[in-house]
């Protein structure tokens, strides 16, 4: 097979294209290589698939959908099983996010959300309110709002000057103090001060929003210390702005409650998500909103447009299909909370690494881990690189980004299964000493 024309998304196409990893099939937990090779899915395929591979609700909603309407236009037009889905969805959602808007992955639904967030405070007469503010090593999806708010140095580099009035709190991410936590870190909870010191700078009224992962996943599973994500709320509130909680990892279950939103008890103004929305079966994303956020544009004549945005294929029918599937599946099964009972094990699991060599830290929550390693001297990310090289050998799909090795396998996990993931790490782990 030639493999020259697709240039790979986020990929080392030259090494790709010399030892193709390729995956031609899949099933619950797992996935098989054209050559037939079972390899056990330890990231839930791009932390997108919770309720694991090929669902029968999943799979027949999306063929019945493709065959009855295969499109609909979602501007000034509707389709029934948007409605549907968004109804469902907001019952899901921490109490008082009442409104989903639609997109078709993470990237867009952060687009979205940072112009929902500037739009609100213009409608409101606070158009002076124009600063976003990120975190450091945080991840927004690759667009250019996204990067701009995001933290990930790598991502941003080379691409100019990004949006204009944007700001960066401190990440949260502190080894000395807390290596080898089992869950909540104990300390950081003041880093979320590092937002008054942005306010004292630039004048909170011209700030409109904060955007945090609650769990930052992408840049290697950093988790928020106990208190922090309440202080953050607490300052937001205090100065009129608004909070965004990226949801599109930690959304439909992985933290044990449908969002971390509900886990850790924090209610954002407006939330993100996508992956899970349809277990990764059709590309989905999303926005929640606060009732007060969305009733804010509902001024002015009924028959203009109250907000200037969407996609082509916002509420995609077969999206919409995929979703409603997918949210059967989590429903019946009890997936959205099934984090939540198997964390002890999956902590033990993972911190049983502690002792490997070149491990400095590992963090857990929910059903996600991350294995920091001591990368080596003058060769960043290698030794991680190698590991997931040694684990795909292995038959154990797992996911680096720089020296972190991420868990985050897919919601209908057995005990078995994480013990085979951190078996085949723990090997890994030891020849890449
Ligand atoms: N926000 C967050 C918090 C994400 O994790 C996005 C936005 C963007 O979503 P889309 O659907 O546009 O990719 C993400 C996506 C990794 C990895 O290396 C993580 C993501 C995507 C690709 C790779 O861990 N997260
Ligand atoms: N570029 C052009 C020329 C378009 O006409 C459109 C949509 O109509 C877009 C980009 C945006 O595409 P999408 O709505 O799929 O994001």
């Amino acid at each position: 097979m030639k493999l020259d024309a697709f240039w790979m998304p986020f990929t080392a196409n030259r090494q790709f294209k010399k030892a193709p990893r390729m995956l031609a099939r899949a099933s619950g937990m797992y996935y098989w290589t054209p050559e037939g090779r079972k390899i056990l899915d330890g990231v839930a395929g791009l932390w997108c698939v919770n309720a694991g591979h090929t669902r029968p609700k999943i799979v027949q909603a999306i063929q019945e959908q493709t065959a009855e309407m295969d499109y609909a236009p979602p501007f000034q037009m509707g389709h029934p099983k948007a409605f549907e889905l968004a109804e469902q969805a907001v019952q899901l959602a921490p109490a008082g996010m009442t409104k989903l808007f639609f997109t078709n992955s993470g990237s867009e639904a952060v687009e979205t959300a940072l112009k929902m967030a500037l739009a609100y405070h213009r409608v409101r007469g606070e158009g002076h309110r124009t600063r976003l503010i990120g975190r450091e090593r945080g991840y927004h999806g690759v667009n250019f709002g996204g990067i701009s708010v995001g933290g990930m140095v790598a991502n941003r580099k080379m691409f100019g000057s990004l949006l204009a009035g944007v700001d960066h709190i401190r990440h949260t991410h502190d080894l000395a103090r807390n290596a080898f936590t089992v869950g909540q870190p104990e300390h950081g909870a003041e880093l979320a001060d590092d937002l008054e010191r942005l306010c004292a700078l630039h004048d909170p009224s011209t700030i409109a929003a904060v955007i945090v992962e609650p769990i930052a996943g992408s840049a290697g599973v950093f988790l928020p210390p106990k208190g922090y994500l309440q202080r953050l709320r607490e300052i937001c509130d205090k100065h009129g702005i608004l909070l965004i909680f990226d949801e599109v990892i930690t959304g439909f279950g992985r933290t044990g409650s449908p969002f971390a939103a509900q886990t850790f008890g924090v209610t954002p103004d407006l939330m993100t998500v996508a992956k899970g929305i349809t277990n990764g079966a059709v590309p989905m994303g999303g926005v929640f909103a606060k009732q007060a956020i969305h009733d804010a544009f509902m001024n002015g004549p009924e028959h203009l447009i109250e907000f200037f945005h969407g996609y082509t294929y916002s509420a995609h029918p077969l999206a919409c299909a995929a979703a409603l599937g997918t949210l059967a599946t989590y429903a019946e099964e009890g997936l959205l909370t099934r984090a939540a009972k198997l964390q002890g094990y999956f902590a033990e699991a993972v911190h049983s690494l502690k002792d490997q060599p070149h491990v400095i830290d590992i963090r857990n929550f929910g059903l996600v881990a991350g294995i920091e390693l001591q990368p080596i001297a003058g060769e960043p990310a290698k030794r991680a690189f190698s590991i997931f090289l040694d684990c795909f050998e292995k038959g154990v799909l797992v996911r680096t980004t720089g020296d972190i090795v991420a868990l985050s396998p897919p919601l209908i996990v057995e005990r078995e299964q994480i013990d085979q993931m951190v078996d085949t790490l723990r090997g890994a782990i030891q020849r890449a000493a």
